[in-house]
C-alpha cells in the first residue's frame, strides 16, 4: 500500500479509451432499432394546464406512444417522485408536495415535462410534438426568495418548504451578548448551471418480463429501487447500468423524471427507448446549483477568538424538494457549518423557499462549498474590520486538538489547520505579494489576495462492498459500487487490485455500474468512492489472501504461509506460488468458493480532507476584467493514492469553484424564462481563464480508515470560492468599493469602481 500510495505515477487506463473517441457512452451504446423519445415541456413557468390534445400527434408518421400523466397513470406507473423533506424548527413537518414525472394539471418552471413522444426518430418525434394541443393559463411566475402568499403548492401556503435550524440558539445568543466585537455580511451564492460534458441521457430495454435502464448516473442502485417504485415491479425485475459518463457533479446522481417516463414507456411498447438531452434542454431541466443568500455573524472576545457564530439561510430550492435524502443547504450546510474553527457557541436558521425556476440540488460540495464560503468571506471581513492579520486571525481560531466535536455533532478525527496554514503562506508567496501589488499599481491594476482555509466532510453511504473474481485468464476482476464520471477509478482501483495481490496490472479489470453484478453499492458522491471502496476492497483482498494461505497450508502440508506481496510462501521451504497460481489449482480442485469474494465494510467515521487556498486576482479597473494571476492550495488529503489523479480533481473543483465566483450564473427574468439557457448567455470557464495551480500537501492520515486517506474530489470547489472572492474583496477594497458580491464578470465589477467613483485613469 504504502510503497504504490506515495510515489508511482498513474498514468490513466481509461485516457486511452477517452481521448481517442473510444469511450461507450449512454447514446453511443442504445440498442439497435430503439425508438427515440422527445418530451413536450412547458414553454411558462407557472399556470394550470387548461387543455392537452395528444391525438393529432399519435397520428403523425412514425409515431409509437404519446403520453401525458394520466396516461401514464393508466399504464400502472407511479406519478409522484420523492423529495427530501425536512422537519421545521418548531417540530413540524416541512412540506412534501408531489413532483409529477409528466405535469398533473399544473406547470412550476419552463421546461416541465408535459408529454413525451415516442417515435421511430428524433425529427418525427419532434414533429408530432408540434401536433399536440397544450393550452396553459398562465399565472404570474413565483421568483422571490421571500415566503409570499400566492402559492406553487396547496401544501406549502407560502412557498416556505422548511425552516430549519441546528446548533444552539440560546448558547450562541449569549456568547453575542458578551463579545468584544461582531462582524456581520450577507453573502449572495449565485445559481448555477450544471453543464456535464455530457448531457443527461438513458434508454430503456424491456424484455422479458425485467428492465434494463441504462442511465449516465452515478450509481445505479439508488436509482433501480426508484425505478421499481414507481413502476410498480419488484427490485429483481429491475437492472440498472451505466457505462462511461461524462461529468456528473451530483447532478447526475438523482432519478429525473424523463427516466421514469422513458422505462414505462419501453414497457408498454416492449421495445427499447432513447432519450438524449440537448443542451438548451439541459440548463432547464437539470438540477441547478446553489442559489441561497446568507446573513452570517461572528463574535470575537478581546483578544480576537472567535466566540460565537450565526448564519442565516435563504434557500432557492426551485419548483419541487430536491431529492438529496439530506437538503443541501441545510442539513449538508450544517456538517461543516463551523469550518476548521473551534467555536461551539453556534446556530444556523435554514429557510427554503419554493419559487419557479428548475429544482436546486447537489452540485460539487454539496453544502460544503456554501457553508465554507459563508464562513471563509465572513472570517475576511472580519479581519478587515478589526484590522487583524487574516493568517494570524484564522489561526487563532483554529481546532488544535483532536478528536474534535463540532457544535452540530461531527467528529472531526485528526487535523493540523497551523502546518496547513504555514505550509500555504509559503508556497503562496505572501510574503512578496505587497510586492506584486505595488508593481501591479504602476501598470494601473487592482491587485488582491484572498486566502480561504477549508474542510470538508466526505458523504454518503459509509458501508461498500467489493467482489473479487479470480479468472481462468490468470487475472482477476473487481466489482466495485461505486461509479465513476471521469475521475479515473478504473486505474486506481486497479493499481490497488495489482499492488495487493501481485496480479498483473493490464491483467485487472474493474467492473462498475452493473446492479446485477453485486448486490449493493453506494454510488459515486460526497468524495466518498476511493475510501469507502477501497477501504471494502482492501478487505476483499485480504479475505482472499487468507483463504489461500489455508488452502495452500493444505495443499503444501506445511504451516506458516505468507503471502509476500508478489507470492505465496512457507518458511524454510523454496515453495512458491503466484495467487493466480494458486487459483489455477484451486479451479482443479474444484474450490470455486476460492474464486469469488465479497467483502462490505463500514468506515469508522468520516474523514475531513482539509487545507489552505490563496488566489491572487489583478483587475483592469477600466474594464473591470479579471485576471486569475496565481493560486496556491495545499492541501490535508490524508494518505494520497494515486497523487496525480487526485491533483487532477483539485484543478478541476477550483476550476468549478472559480466558474461560480467568476463567469457563471443562471438568470431568470421576471416571467420566470431562463435567460441563461445556451452557451451564447451561461459562460462556463475556460482554460485560458486558469493559471497554472500550485498544489503541495501536508497530509494528516485519517484514523477513521485503515487507508487512512480523507477525500479529494469536492474540496477544490469547497476551497476556491471563498479565496477568489477575498482575492477580489481584498483587490477592490483598494478603490474604496466595499462590498462584493459574485459571480465577478466584468460588469459586475466596472459597475462596482463606478459606485464607488474611482478615477481609473
Ligand atoms: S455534489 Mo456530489 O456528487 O455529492
Amino acid at each position: 500500500m504504502e510503497k504504490f500510495g506515495k510515489s508511482q505515477p498513474a498514468g490513466r487506463r481509461e485516457d486511452l479509451r477517452f481521448l481517442t473517441g473510444k469511450g461507450q457512452y449512454v447514446d453511443d451504446i442504445a440498442p439497435a432499432g430503439a425508438l427515440h423519445a422527445i418530451f413536450l415541456r412547458s414553454m411558462v413557468a407557472h399556470g394550470e394546464i387548461t387543455a392537452l390534445d395528444l391525438s393529432a400527434a399519435r397520428e403523425m408518421p412514425g409515431v409509437h406512444l404519446v403520453l401525458d400523466a394520466a396516461g401514464l397513470e393508466a399504464l400502472g406507473v407511479e406519478l409522484g417522485m420523492k423529495g427530501a423533506r425536512l422537519k421545521n424548527a418548531d417540530g413540524t413537518m416541512g412540506a412534501g408536495p408531489e413532483r409529477p414525472v409528466l405535469a398533473r394539471d399544473r406547470v412550476r418552471h419552463v421546461g416541465e415535462a408535459v408529454a413525451v413522444i415516442v417515435a421511430e426518430t428524433v425529427a418525427q418525434a419532434k414533429d408530432a410534438a408540434e401536433a399536440i394541443v397544450l393550452d396553459i393559463d398562465e399565472a404570474p411566475a413565483i421568483l422571490a426568495m421571500t415566503p409570499g402568499s400566492n402559492a406553487i403548492h396547496p401544501e406549502a401556503p407560502c412557498n416556505l418548504a422548511y425552516d430549519w435550524e441546528a446548533g444552539n440558539a440560546a448558547t450562541t445568543d449569549a456568547a453575542f451578548a458578551a463579545a468584544a466585537h461582531h462582524v456581520s455580511l450577507e453573502v449572495i451564492h449565485n445559481r448555477i448551471i450544471v453543464n456535464a460534458m455530457e448531457p443527461r441521457g438513458a434508454w430503456a430495454d424491456w424484455a422479458d418480463g425485467r428492465l434494463h435502464f441504462c442511465v449516465n448516473g452515478q450509481g445505479v442502485w439508488n436509482q433501480k429501487g426508484e425505478l421499481a417504485r414507481m413502476l410498480n415491479l419488484p427490485r429483481e425485475a429491475v437492472r440498472v447500468t451505466n457505462p462511461d459518463v461524462g461529468g456528473g457533479f451530483g447532478m447526475k446522481a438523482m432519478t429525473y423524471p424523463e427516466y421514469v417516463v422513458i422505462a414505462a414507456a419501453s414497457r408498454a411498447l416492449v421495445r427499447p427507448v432513447r432519450w438524449i438531452s440537448e443542451r438548451t434542454e439541459g440548463m432547464l431541466t437539470d438540477n441547478a446549483g446553489r442559489d441561497l443568500v446568507a446573513q452570517a455573524e461572528l463574535a470575537f472576545d478581546a483578544d480576537l477568538k472567535i466566540t460565537g457564530y450565526r448564519v442565516n439561510l435563504v434557500s432557492n430550492l426551485g419548483a419541487y424538494n430536491s431529492q438529496f435524502a439530506q437538503p443541501i443547504q441545510s442539513e449538508l450546510f450544517s456538517k461543516v457549518l463551523t469550518g476548521v474553527y473551534d467555536i461551539q457557541a453556534a446556530h444556523m436558521r435554514a429557510v427554503g423557499v419554493y419559487t419557479n425556476t428548475t429544482p436546486v440540488d447537489a452540485y460539487r460540495g454539496a453544502g460544503r462549498p456554501e457553508a465554507i464560503l459563508t464562513l471563509e468571506r465572513v472570517v475576511d471581513e472580519a479581519a478587515r474590520v478589526l484590522r487583524a492579520d487574516p493568517f494570524d486571525l484564522r489561526s487563532r481560531s483554529f481546532i488544535k486538538s483532536f478528536p474534535y466535536k463540532t457544535v452540530v455533532g461531527e467528529l472531526i478525527d485528526v487535523g493540523d489547520f497551523d502546518r496547513v496554514l504555514a505550509r500555504a503562506k509559503v508556497e503562496g508567496d505572501v510574503a512578496g505579494f505587497a510586492a506584486r501589488q505595488a508593481e501591479a499599481r504602476v501598470r494601473g491594476k487592482l491587485r488582491g489576495l484572498g486566502l480561504a482555509t477549508y474542510i470538508e466532510c466526505i458523504l454518503g453511504d459509509a458501508t461498500e462492498t467489493a467482489r473479487l473474481t479470480l479468472d481462468a485468464d490468470g487475472g482477476a476482476t473487481l466489482y466495485v459500487g461505486t461509479q465513476s464520471n471521469g475521475q479515473g477509478h478504473e486505474t486506481v482501483y486497479a493499481r490497488m487490485v495489482s499492488e495487493q495481490t501481485g496480479i498483473d496490472l493490464d491483467k485487472v479489470r474493474i467492473i462498475q455500474g452493473d446492479s446485477d453484478a453485486i448486490a449493493t453499492g453506494g454510488g459515486t458522491g460526497g468524495s466518498r468512492s476511493v475510501t469507502v471502496q477501497g477501504t471494502a476492497t482492501r478487505a476483499t483482498v485480504q479475505t482472499v489472501l487468507a483463504a489461500f494461505r489455508d488452502f495452500l497450508s493444505d495443499e503444501w502440508q506445511v504451516a506458516g504461509v505468507e503471502f509476500d506481496g508478489l507470492a505465496f510462501g512457507a518458511p524454510g521451504t523454496n515453495l512458491r506460488l503466484t495467487l493466480a497460481e494458486a487459483a489455477e489449482i484451486a479451479r482443479n480442485r474444484g474450490r470455486t468458493d476460492l474464486l469469488d469474494t465479497s467483502r462490505k465494510t463500514t468506515l469508522d467515521g468520516r474523514s475531513f480532507p482539509n487545507g489552505a487556498h490563496i488566489a491572487e486576482v489583478e483587475i483592469d479597473p477600466q474594464t473591470g476584467a479579471l485576471t486569475l494571476d496565481r493560486y496556491t492550495v495545499v492541501d490535508d488529503f490524508g494518505t494520497l493514492i494515486a497523487p496525480e489523479l487526485a491533483v487532477g480533481q483539485v484543478h478541476g473543483g477550483v476550476a468549478q469553484g472559480f466558474g461560480q465566483a467568476v463567469t457563471e450564473v443562471g438568470v431568470y427574468d421576471a416571467q420566470g424564462q431562463l435567460l441563461t439557457a445556451s452557451f451564447m448567455d451561461y459562460a462556463m470557464p475556460r482554460a485560458d481563464d486558469l493559471p497554472m495551480f500550485h498544489f503541495a500537501t501536508e497530509p494528516v492520515p485519517s484514523i477513521m480508515n485503515p487507508l487512512g486517506m480523507k477525500g479529494c474530489g469536492e474540496a477544490g470547489t469547497v476551497g476556491a470560492l471563498g479565496a477568489v472572492s477575498n482575492a477580489v474583496r481584498d483587490a477592490l477594497a483598494q478603490a474604496g468599493v466595499d462590498r462584493v458580491d459574485m459571480p465577478f464578470t466584468p460588469l459586475r465589477i466596472w459597475t462596482l469602481l463606478e459606485e464607488a467613483g474611482y478615477d481609473a485613469h
